[in-house]
């Protein structure tokens, strides 16, 4: 099962980590009540995978394409993992799992709290569209992903404070919809 647990606010490498003392874990259920879905897939075999072929049929995800982060590969890479680590958000949901290697997903819980969330081989995380949230390799420096979306893709990232964006302030309402359900 996917790990992920409250950071600490230390300023040290940001490929580490960054475990509170004692460690304050985050279940899946967590997650979900903040609008991020988990599921486990076969990486091995996403092309001939029937759970991701549902995964994309029920959500009309039309788009995929592979993103390899890695110094020799990705072009303008210290740039790339600069711009990734910036706290954004994006006006559609960012879907991604991870086929090779690993990196973490931080996003903002209710009290504004940062997440590290530990996504390993065969990992799909939904990210809502709205949320504040943030990419960075691990130690490992390597991974490979597979990127969804719906239609055209559109990576654009608004850099926080954001707050003033349709896709923020119905992200807002998603979760008070959620807190009193
Ligand atoms: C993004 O938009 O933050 C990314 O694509 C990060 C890399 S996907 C593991
Ligand atoms: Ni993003």
């Amino acid at each position: 099962m996917v790990q992920a647990w409250y950071m600490d606010d230390s300023d040290e490498d940001q490929r580490r980590e960054h475990r509170l003392k004692p460690d304050q874990p985050v279940s899946v259920e967590e997650l979900q009540a903040l609008g991020v879905f988990y599921h486990k897939l076969d990486a091995d075999n996403y092309e001939t995978d029937p759970e991701l072929a549902k995964i994309r049929k029920d959500n009309n995800y039309t788009f995929m394409d592979i993103i390899t982060i890695h110094k020799d590969t990705l072009p303008n890479y210290e740039q790339k993992l600069k711009i990734f680590y910036e706290e954004h958000l994006h006006l559609d949901d960012e879907i991604r799992c991870i086929l090779e290697g690993s990196g973490y997903f931080d996003v903002r819980d209710k009290q504004d709290r940062w997440i590290r969330i530990a996504m390993e081989k065969g990992d799909l995380i939904t990210l809502p569209a709205g949320i504040y949230h943030r990419f960075t390799l691990d130690e490992n420096n390597y991974v490979k992903a597979m990127r969804l979306f719906v239609g055209d893709p559109v990576w654009t990232p608004f850099n926080r404070p954001a707050d003033d964006l349709e896709a923020r302030t119905k992200y807002l309402q998603l979760l008070e919809v959620e807190l009193k359900a």
